[in-house]
């Protein structure tokens, strides 16, 4: 097997809340990459592993590209730049139902810059009309030199088995850069638990806040559950009460629906503890 082995990096790039996340997790069959309903949600790159016979892939789903360069988003454009030149093929997502702007499109010329064979990605085609979508492809085919068109819906997972078995015909013979083959993803336990609740913030909060939790995890099992502690860290005393909620309905909510993801991710069951503090770290609950 060795010396047959192949292995290729995938980045997966295109604009906020297109659906590159869910583009991940339906890859990877399982849910290493957070998934929202708003933009900006993924932070930083995250890898997805899979191994199918001699072939090792690596997918990096990478935050959102957006033109407008704040602060922080510098931070993510340049998580992106880092990928540059090592992957063998970028899948582009555009996510359908969006109309593309001038300055959209200007940005996708800096995102194909990232790598030499760039598969354009029409994502979300369960939400559009096909004639629709056959224009959104010439438009930016007749602009763009994308290797080849896929039209998917990631959420539904249409589409996706066929576009893997187009990345399998592309990769290079190379040894596998991750030996262990159950691992899924590079980060570890802690940091898939710690984004399990944010994602449930981001789907249950409304507007800014969830963009400035951060969430501290601790883990540790006896031989019945695993028992789980995350403090979840706000900017302000005012913060801190929307999430906890009218009687504290919210961020029981949080709880029971982080609950259940953590327990498909650990496969055992669990006994999960959130308490939000205020930046001062004084009314702690
Ligand atoms: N109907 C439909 N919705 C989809 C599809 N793919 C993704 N979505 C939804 O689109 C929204 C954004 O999905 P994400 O996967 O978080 O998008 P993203 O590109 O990772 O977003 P950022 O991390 O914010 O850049 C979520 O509400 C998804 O459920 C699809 O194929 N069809
Ligand atoms: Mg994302």
């Amino acid at each position: 097997m060795i010396n047959r082995a192949k292995c290729g990096v995938i980045s997966i790039t295109g604009f906020p809340n297109s659906g590159k996340s869910t583009l991940i997790n339906s890859f990877v069959k399982s849910k290493i990459s957070i998934v929202s309903h708003k933009i900006q949600t993924t932070q930083e790159a995250i890898k997805g592993i899979i191994n199918i016979s001699e072939n090792q892939l690596i997918f990096i789903d990478t935050p959102g590209m957006i033109r407008v360069r704040k602060h922080f988003n510098k931070k993510l454009s340049r998580s992106i730049m880092e990928n540059e030149n090592i992957c063998d093929i970028n899948l582009l997502v555009i996510d359908v139902t969006k109309k593309l702007e001038n300055k959209s499109l200007e940005l996708i010329t800096e995102l194909l810059e990232i790598c030499n064979n760039n598969f354009l990605i029409l994502n979300k085609i369960d939400l559009i009309e096909r004639i629709k979508l056959l224009e959104i492809s010439k438009l930016i085919n007749d602009k763009f030199n994308f290797k080849n068109t896929f039209m998917i819906s990631a959420k539904k997972g249409e589409g996706v088995d066929f576009l893997l078995n187009e990345i399998l015909k592309l990769i290079p013979c190379k040894p596998w850069i991750y030996k262990n083959s159950n691992q899924s993803t590079d980060k570890d336990i802690i940091f898939q638990i710690s984004e399990i609740t944010r994602e449930k913030i981001f789907q249950l909060i409304n507007k800014e806040i969830p963009y400035t939790v951060k969430i501290e995890t601790s883990l540790r099992k006896n031989k019945k559950i695993y028992i789980i502690e995350q403090r979840i860290l706000v900017k302000k005393t005012s913060h801190k009460s929307i999430i906890i909620g009218k009687m504290g309905e919210k961020i029981k909510e949080i709880g029971s629906r982080a609950r259940l993801d953590i327990e498909k991710i650990l496969k055992f069951k669990v006994f999960l503890k959130l308490s939000v503090v205020a930046k001062s770290k004084k009314n702690e609950n």
